[in-house]
């Protein structure tokens, strides 16, 4: 099983009305993006996160549920993270509501079984801010023998105390054997894919936007061209990338062997295919709401891109 460690939280998606603007309140946050998908994909996948009593904590276990996601939450009565999103030509940007949410103040104390656990995922906005990531880096450190993706998923605007988190992610880096980083990313951190690999990583996936996805390992790159598709937003589309990577390693069997090595090209890039093309489902349609494996099934089927 597959331990996906992170925030969940509610994306206020913003909806135009004849009185006019609402916003249409929907299941959300990058690590819970990545572990619904691995369970909408058949992967065995767990959730580790503050999760609050309140409605909208009510219907993140819900949508856990929903999409075979295995509750591992420390719950709380502190109020649920959210998130408001607005959209230019489809690309989202967010302004997040944390302070002392349910999410936001996880600690060390709240660390969650680990029982069957054989891979970990970390990420998001939680690494960012103080007490959550304290337990999440925690976690992840506590757990370096597990084969780990991390994808920071940075958010330059989040950043409260840029030097600690620039350390943290050092730390992390360290750690994991898969790292996933957008361009921008790439850019904020001034890393090549060298430094990456220098601190340790086995993969490093960077999504390059429009163009696609690419594999880089000590023995070359592996790219995989982006799906066409209209986008509708572009929430949650790393998110899925990375279930849907993860999801065509564990296919493969290959997590297990990752703390000694990088899989083999053709695993790289089948996997990058299946993340790539999860996300294109996701770009295109609102929310962050990921394909079923049955989808992708029917979609190759009717020989869809
Ligand atoms: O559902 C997507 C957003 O909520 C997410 O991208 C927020 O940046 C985020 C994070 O790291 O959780």
């Amino acid at each position: 099983m597959i331990l996906c460690a992170g925030e969940a939280l509610i994306d206020m998606l913003p909806r135009e009305t004849p009185d006019g603007d609402a916003f249409l309140p929907v299941p959300g946050g990058a690590v819970f993006n990545t572990a619904i998908a691995l369970g909408r994909l058949g992967a065995p996948v767990a959730l580790h996160t503050g999760l609050s009593r309140d409605l909208f904590g009510r219907k993140l276990a819900q949508a856990m549920a929903d999409s075979d996601v295995e509750n591992r939450a420390a719950l709380s009565d502190r109020p649920t993270t959210l998130a408001f999103v607005t959209l230019t030509d489809g690309h989202a940007q967010y302004a997040f509501y944390d302070e002392g949410t349910a999410g936001r103040m996880l600690g060390l104390a709240d660390a969650p079984s680990m029982k069957g656990i054989e891979a970990l995922f970390i990420g998001g906005i939680s690494l960012a801010t103080e007490p959550c990531a304290r337990a999440y880096e925690g976690l992840a450190i506590g757990h370096q023998h597990l084969p780990m993706m991390i994808d920071p998923n940075i958010r330059p605007n989040f950043i409260a105390h840029e030097a600690a988190f620039r350390a943290r992610l050092e730390r992390l880096l360290h750690a994991a054997d898969i790292v996933k980083l957008s361009d921008e990313d790439m850019a904020w951190l001034k890393m090549t894919p060298e430094d990456v690999l220098d601190h340790g990583a086995k993969v490093l996936c960077v999504t390059e936007g429009a163009k696609g996805v690419v594999a880089v390992t000590r023995r070359g790159t592996v790219r995989v061209k982006a799906q066409k598709v209209t986008v509708v937003d572009t929430v949650g589309a790393g998110d899925t990338f990375n279930a849907g990577f993860l999801a065509g390693l564990h296919r493969a069997g290959a997590l297990a062997g990752l703390p000694e090595a990088a899989p083999a090209d053709d695993i790289l890039r089948d996997a990058l295919d299946l993340g790539s093309r999860a996300a294109a489902v996701t770009v295109s349609r609102a929310g962050a709401n990921p394909p079923w494996a049955r989808e992708l099934e029917a979609a190759d089927a009717a020989g869809g891109d």
